[in-house]
């Protein structure tokens, strides 16, 4: 009987430490205006942060998808970090300076098309 109770205590222990332990990793997908490839590896870039596992960015659909740590990072920092590389998301909007940054050919906002 004490051994059962024991066993019991070591279950509830494993089961409650196991729960804290893995990250808990998310995937999310948002709007991004983009129009090139240079645009994509600019926005992953800006994604290649602790916390951040994955960023893919498809500037056909101007789509955003990013795999994070939902415990160490919230939703809003990784349009934060998106707008502040020139970008503006579905939620943020990026500052003029960001903005005009930007090579002539990834001016979005103008309809700016480029081929590479
Ligand atoms: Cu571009």
């Amino acid at each position: 009987m004490k051994n059962m109770k024991k066993l019991f205590i070591i279950t509830i222990a494993a089961m409650t430490m196991s729960f804290g332990k893995p990250p808990k990793y998310e995937t999310i997908s948002f709007t991004v205006e983009g129009t090139c490839s240079m645009c994509k590896d600019r926005i992953e870039e800006a994604l290649d942060k602790r916390g951040i596992r994955k960023a893919t960015y498809n500037p056909d659909e101007k789509t955003l998808t990013v795999t994070y740590n939902s415990k160490k990072l919230e939703e809003i920092q990784l349009h934060n970090l998106v707008a502040i590389a020139g970008h503006d998301t579905e939620l943020v909007k990026a500052s003029n300076a960001a903005y005009m940054a930007l090579p002539d050919c990834c001016h979005y906002r103008e309809g700016a098309k480029c081929d590479h």
